[in-house]
């Protein structure tokens, strides 16, 4: 299997985690995407119109993103214990904390796009302002709710709040998430030492 990657891309990261987490990465090859919402790869987009990373390219050609239906299709095909629960309340809570995991990576890097990307002249400091505070809110949901779902075995839910954590402290060591939320700073404290994590570090 290809896939379409970059090594500071949190979204790729959740991939790799998963990939790691499930015994699979052996079986992935990276591509370097190179790509940019302002300079596309056009071999990307042929992958994925989108033009967005991770993209994955089965050994027949199929192709999957984003990285949600990524990791659930990683997760359906190994024999250990599902990262996402097969049925019942608990499969959907686990989604749901996966989505506020994405949530936050999706209002980090259009915040990361906005200081990086955006000519000076043309910034819009009330709109960056909003994605941060998506980010703060769900850092306050996470620690206020949803620590005990955020313990024992990793599920596809702390996979995803372990790639936002590690973006937000690769991207914006300025925000600081840690002040105040003891719980999560503690859960993550920990959930950065698995091997998964320690392999797909983000870096230039
Ligand atoms: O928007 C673009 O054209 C290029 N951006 C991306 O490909 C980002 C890379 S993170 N990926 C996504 O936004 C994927 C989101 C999707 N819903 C998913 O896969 O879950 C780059 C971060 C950085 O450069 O700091």
């Amino acid at each position: 299997m290809k896939l379409w990657h970059s090594p500071v891309s949190p979204f790729v990261r959740k991939v790799m985690i998963t990939a790691h987490e499930t015994g699979q990465a052996r079986d992935i090859t990276t591509v370097d995407a190179n790509t940019s919402v302002v300079a596309r790869n056009p071999d990307l987009v042929r992958d994925n119109p989108t033009g967005k990373i991770p993209a994955l390219v089965l050994d027949d050609g199929t192709v999957l993103f984003d990285s949600r239906v990524i990791c659930a299709f990683l997760d359906s095909r190994h024999s250990g214990t599902p990262l996402i629960p097969e049925t019942g309340i608990e499969r959907f809570r686990v989604l749901t904390l996966e989505a506020l995991g994405d949530a936050i990576m999706d209002a980090a890097v259009l915040a990361r796009y906005e200081r990086a990307l955006r000519p000076a002249e043309a910034r819009w400091d009330k709109w960056e302002a909003g994605q941060i505070a998506k980010i703060t809110s769900a850092l306050d949901d996470l620690e206020a709710r949803w620590l005990g779902l955020l313990g024992g075995r990793p599920n596809a839910g702390m996979v995803s709040v372990g790639a936002a954590l590690g973006y937000l402290d690769f991207r914006f060591p300025d925000l600081d998430w840690r002040a105040g939320r003891p719980g999560l700073s503690a859960w993550y404290g920990g959930f950065a030492r698995r091997p998964s994590m320690q392999a797909t570090k983000p870096g230039p």
